[in-house]
């Protein structure tokens, strides 16, 4: 039977076809190719009209089973194609979870700002206030007040930023103070931290612009022994417990007595050595007792009540407690240098 031979032929055909199919596309084209309303096999179907009655309905169902299984080889083939695809979606997205993580990259405090929380944390703990004030300063606050009139030896030695007549850079954040005293608030005990503003040329340990911590205790009774025991407390606290301290006489227009203190070096605890250039002691800040015409001037009756004032370069404090050697490193902000700490 010519019909049915040729139905076995386009049978094996789509079979084939079907197999070979490497995607849903192609499935789909095929089953138009075969099974569509103008399919391979549909055509077949169409040229029953020359059979004989006998053989129609035999022929007839012949083709509806080959449709049938051609339908279902490409049902298979799709299910099969999809699955393979579906894995390959899978391998691609795996997520390999024993791989070592990625680390972050946690950043932290500039020695600088570490330096000023210690200070900050100690003398908290003794009480002080912290309080800040204007970078732009008042010339009456940031010298008159303080001792150093127009004409004073120290103004030069400070070399200012002047914005006019009257208003500066301030030079010290013993301006702060000023205004503190002025409001006649008692008793005082604060520290003011703050950027100061000096026209120095740069070098390792100079810079136009650098950072105070200025202290200031103001009550009925206040002794060069409270100066003497509270700064004491305060190298202890920050160099370490077996840190000794010295006072050397010294002169500030504004405190009267003025003294330089030096501590036992932390590094050979005395002995001399390359930190403290073999002299034992390092020196870190000034003090003195508030001179009592600074006291007049703020407002304050240096006959009822006495103080203490002291001063120290935050930068000083950071290089030598996290020992670098060049001021200049603390402003560049390269990361090879704010790492190691
Ligand atoms: C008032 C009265 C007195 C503040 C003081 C120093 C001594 C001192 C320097 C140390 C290094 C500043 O950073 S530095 O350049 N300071 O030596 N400062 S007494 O005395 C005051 C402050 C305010 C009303």
């Amino acid at each position: 039977m010519v019909n049915s031979e040729k139905l076995q032929e386009l049978r094996q055909l789509a079979e084939e076809s079907i197999q070979k199919a490497q995607d849903a596309r192609t499935l789909n084209d095929l089953r138009v190719k075969f099974l569509g309303k103008k399919g391979e096999i549909t055509a077949l179907l169409k040229s029953m009209k020359d059979l004989s009655p006998e053989e129609k309905p035999k022929f007839g169902q012949m083709v509806n089973t080959v449709r049938a299984e051609v339908e279902s080889a490409i049902e298979t083939h799709m299910a099969e194609l999809e699955a393979k695809a579906r894995e390959a979606k899978m391998a691609a997205e795996t997520i390999d979870v024993t791989l070592p993580a990625k680390k972050m990259q946690y950043g932290h405090a500039h020695p600088n700002t570490r330096a000023l929380e210690e200070v900050e944390r100690i003398f908290v703990g003794m009480g002080y206030e912290v309080v800040e004030g204007p970078e732009v300063e008042y010339d009456e606050y940031n010298f008159e007040k303080l001792n150093i009139p127009k004409g004073h030896p120290a103004r030069d030695e400070q070399d200012t930023f002047y914005i006019n007549d009257s208003i500066l850079l301030r030079t010290q954040t013993s301006s702060v103070q000023a205004r503190v005293m002025e409001q006649g608030k008692l008793p005082i005990r604060m520290i003011c931290p703050g950027r100061v503003f000096r026209s120095d040329a740069v070098d390792a340990t100079h810079s136009p612009s650098f950072h105070q911590i200025e202290g200031l205790v103001i009550d009925k009774h206040v002794t060069f022994a409270d100066l003497k025991g509270t700064l004491d407390k305060f190298a202890k606290e920050l160099f370490g417990p077996e840190t000794k301290t010295k006072l050397r006489p010294h002169h500030f227009p504004f405190t009267e007595p003025s003294a330089e203190v030096d501590v036992s070096c932390f590094k050979c605890g005395g002995k001399g050595c390359r930190f403290c250039k073999g002299e034992g002691w390092i020196e870190i800040l000034g003090c003195g007792m508030v001179h009592p015409h600074v006291l007049e001037m703020c407002g304050i009756d240096p006959k009822q009540y006495s103080g203490f004032a002291f001063g120290v370069g935050l930068e000083r404090i950071a290089l030598l407690k996290y020992e670098i050697d060049d001021m200049r490193l603390l402003y560049e902000n390269d990361t090879r240098f704010l790492e190691q700490f």
